[in-house]
C-alpha cells in the first residue's frame, strides 16, 4: 500500500501523477510541467469556441431529467450499522498514513443513513425529477459473498418508496467504488472471479427491485477506480501497478457485461448501462499528434469501444508517451473468447461523467490547458462537453445519453452558501446540453454532482461539491444560492443567459 501524503497522489488523473509515472526523470519532471503550462495554448476547434449562447433562455425537452446525484461511502455514514461489511474504503480511509487528507472518513459522512428522509424531501424542494444514488454492496452481502442481509435491503427500499411517493424517478448505481474487502483480500478486480461475485451481488438485487422502473447502472467510473486504485494508489485499495490496473478495467467490463445479462433476465423494469467518465484531449503541441491520440484511448476509448463497439483500442496499452504502461500481452491473455461480446451486451443507456478536459503534451503528460476548479484535476472548459456528447454520438451507435454527473467544489474565495461559481458553472454547462440536444445527440438529462457536501474521497472534508451545504459537526443541512438557483432552472426546464 502506498503512504500516500504528497500533493501528487491524491489527484484522480494529475498532471503531476502521470508525469512522475511516464517519465524517467520521476519528481524532477516538475520543472518540465510547469513549462508546459507556460508554453501551451488550448488548440480546441474554432467551432467549440465560437459558439455564444442565445440571449433568450435555451429549453429543454419535454421530459428531459433534472437530477442531482450522490454515491453511499460518500453520503450515507453508519459504517458498521445494521450488518453492513468493510469495504476497500473503510480500511483505505481508516488506515491513517495520509489516504485521506484531512484523515477522516466515511464512517458518519453526511449521516444520509439516518437522514435520508428529511434529504428526500430537499430534493423534493429543489424539484428534482432524478435521484441518482448508488447501492453500498457491503450492505446486501457484508463479505461481498454468500449471505444476504435484510436490512440492507430495506434501507434501499425505504428510499426507493420514498423517490416514489415524491414523483422523482432514481437512478440507480450498483457499485460505486466501495468493494467488499474481503474480496479486494482474494485479489480485488485484477482478478477474474470478482466480475463474477458482482454479477451474483447484481442478481440478488433485480431478483428483489427488479419491479422498480429506474435507470439502472452497473458500475460508475471503472476507469478511476482502476487508475486511481490500482495504478496511482491515491484511492482504495492504495495499489500501484500498472499492470493491476490494467487488470482491473477488464474485470469491471465484464463484470458491467455480465450485469447487463443478469437484468435482461429478470426483465427488470427500466434500462441499463455504465457510468463512465470521459474527457476530451488536445494536443498542446502540434508533435504531440500521436501521444494525444494515445491518451483518448486510455481515457475514453478503452471503455467506449469494449461496451459499444465489442473491441479493445489496440492503442491504450504499452509503453509508447501516453499509454497505459501495462503489458500489452499479460492483458489480451486475460481476455477469454466471449468476454468482448458479454461486455458489448446492448445497454438502454450511457451514462457520462463529464469534469472538463486536457492537453496532452509531448510526453503523453495530460497537462493544464483551462482554469481549474478547486479540484486540481478539473479543467473547466464547458464547450469540451459539447465535444463530447457530439463525439460520442458521431462515433458510436446512438444510444440514449445521460450525464450521470457534473459539477464543482465550491470556491475557496466564496462563503459556503454564496456560491455563484457553482451558478456560473452549471449555467454554462447546461447551455452546452442544450445545444447538443439542438445538434441531435440523444441527450435525456442532467445529474448535478453533488446533492450534498459529502466525502471527497482522498480529499475527505475539504472540497464541498454540494447543492445543500452540509455542516459535519451538527449535520444540518442548508441550501446553497445554487440551490435555489437550479429550482428555477428546473421548474421553467430552460437555462437563461443570465
Ligand atoms: C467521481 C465520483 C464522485 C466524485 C465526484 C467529484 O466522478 O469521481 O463519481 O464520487 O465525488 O466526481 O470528484
Amino acid at each position: 500500500m502506498a503512504g500516500n501524503d504528497n500533493t501528487f497522489s491524491r489527484n484522480r488523473f494529475s498532471l503531476t501523477r502521470r508525469q512522475l509515472l511516464t517519465s524517467a526523470g520521476g519528481l524532477a519532471a516538475g520543472g518540465a510541467v510547469a513549462a508546459a503550462l507556460a508554453a501551451c495554448t488550448p488548440l480546441a476547434s474554432p467551432k467549440n469556441t465560437a459558439w455564444t449562447p442565445p440571449a433568450s433562455p435555451m429549453r429543454f425537452p419535454k421530459g428531459y431529467v433534472w437530477g442531482a446525484a450522490t454515491s453511499a461511502y460518500q453520503v450515507e455514514g453508519a459504517w458498521n450499522v445494521d450488518g453492513r461489511g468493510p469495504s476497500i474504503w473503510d480500511t483505505f480511509s481508516r488506515a491513517g498514513g495520509g489516504h485521506i487528507v484531512d484523515g477522516s472518513t466515511g464512517d458518519v459522512a453526511a449521516d444520509h443513513y439516518h437522514r435520508w428522509k428529511g434529504d428526500l424531501d430537499l430534493m423534493k424542494e429543489l424539484g428534482l425529477g432524478g435521484y441518482r444514488f448508488s447501492i453500498s454492496w457491503t450492505r446486501i452481502q457484508p463479505t461481498g459473498s454468500g449471505a444476504v442481509n435484510q436490512k440492507g435491503l430495506d434501507f434501499y427500499k425505504g428510499i426507493i418508496d420514498g423517490l416514489a411517493e415524491r414523483d422523482i424517478r432514481p437512478a440507480i448505481t450498483l457499485f460505486h467504488w466501495d468493494l467488499p474487502q474481503p474480496l479486494q483480500d482474494a485479489g480485488g478486480w485484477p482478478l477474474r472471479d470478482t466480475a463474477n461475485r458482482f454479477a451474483d451481488y447484481a442478481d440478488i438485487v433485480f431478483g428483489v427491485f427488479g419491479d422498480v422502473d429506474a435507470d439502472w447502472f452497473t458500475l460508475n467510473e471503472p476507469k478511476t477506480l482502476a487508475f486511481n486504485g490500482y495504478w496511482y494508489g491515491s484511492h482504495a485499495p492504495g495499489i500501484m501497478d500498472p499492470n493491476q490496473a490494467a487488470a482491473a478495467v477488464h474485470h469491471q467490463l465484464l463484470a458491467h457485461g455480465l450485469t447487463v445479462q443478469a437484468w435482461g433476465a429478470h426483465g427488470v423494469k427500466g434500462r441499463i448501462g455504465p457510468v463512465l467518465n470521459l474527457t476530451p484531449v488536445t494536443a498542446t503541441d502540434p508533435a504531440a499528434a500521436e501521444q494525444t491520440k494515445n491518451v483518448d484511448a486510455v481515457e475514453n476509448r478503452l471503455f467506449l469501444d469494449p461496451v459499444l463497439k465489442g473491441s479493445y483500442p489496440t492503442d491504450a496499452i504499452g509503453s509508447a508517451n501516453g499509454q497505459l504502461p501495462a503489458d500489452p500481452d499479460q492483458f489480451e491473455a486475460l481476455v477469454k473468447d466471449g468476454d468482448l461480446s458479454t461486455i458489448s451486451s446492448p445497454i438502454g443507456v450511457l451514462g457520462v461523467n463529464y469534469y472538463g478536459v486536457s492537453g496532452v503534451d509531448l510526453n503523453g503528460t495530460m497537462v493544464k490547458i483551462h482554469k481549474t476548479s478547486t479540484a486540481d484535476w478539473e479543467q473547466i472548459w464547458a464547450p469540451g462537453l459539447y465535444q463530447l456528447l457530439t463525439r460520442i454520438t458521431k462515433d458510436y451507435k446512438r444510444v440514449p445519453l445521460l450525464l450521470t454527473e457534473n459539477g464543482i467544489p465550491d470556491d475557496m474565495l466564496q462563503n459556503g452558501l454564496n456560491d455563484s461559481a457553482r451558478i456560473s458553472y452549471l449555467r454554462s454547462h447546461f447551455q452546452q446540453a442544450a445545444r447538443a440536444i439542438g445538434d441531435g445527440v440523444p441527450l435525456e438529462g442532467h445529474y448535478v454532482w453533488a446533492l450534498l457536501d459529502n466525502f471527497e474521497w482522498a480529499e475527505g472534508y475539504t472540497q464541498r461539491w454540494g447543492l445543500v451545504h452540509v455542516d459535519f459537526g451538527t449535520q444540518k443541512r442548508t441550501p446553497k444560492k445554487s440551490f435555489d438557483w437550479y429550482t428555477k432552472v428546473i421548474a421553467a426546464n430552460a437555462v437563461s443567459p443570465v
